[in-house]
């Protein structure tokens, strides 16, 4: 069973950065899908809990320079 995370991401304005950010969560194992919204600073994953969890998830988008927050 899969699970969703939400994360608020601060500082990513343009797609070129969204398209960094989707690109690391989904080299993690066990991401189903990320989801990056720019315009509302949402990113929206679903993965398998099995695999990866939310805490990790958040450290890869803050390792590609954003500031990430997990807000359900
Ligand atoms: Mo785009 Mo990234 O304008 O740091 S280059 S958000």
């Amino acid at each position: 069973v899969e699970s969703k995370a939400v994360f608020s991401v601060i500082g990513m304005t343009c797609s070129a950065c969204a398209g960094s950010v989707e690109k690391a969560i989904k080299r993690l194992p066990g991401i189903r899908e990320a989801v990056v919204d720019v315009l509302n600073n949402r990113t929206q994953v679903m993965f398998y809990p099995n695999y990866v969890d939310e805490e990790t998830i958040r450290e890869t988008i803050e390792d590609v320079g954003f500031q990430a927050t997990l807000i359900n």
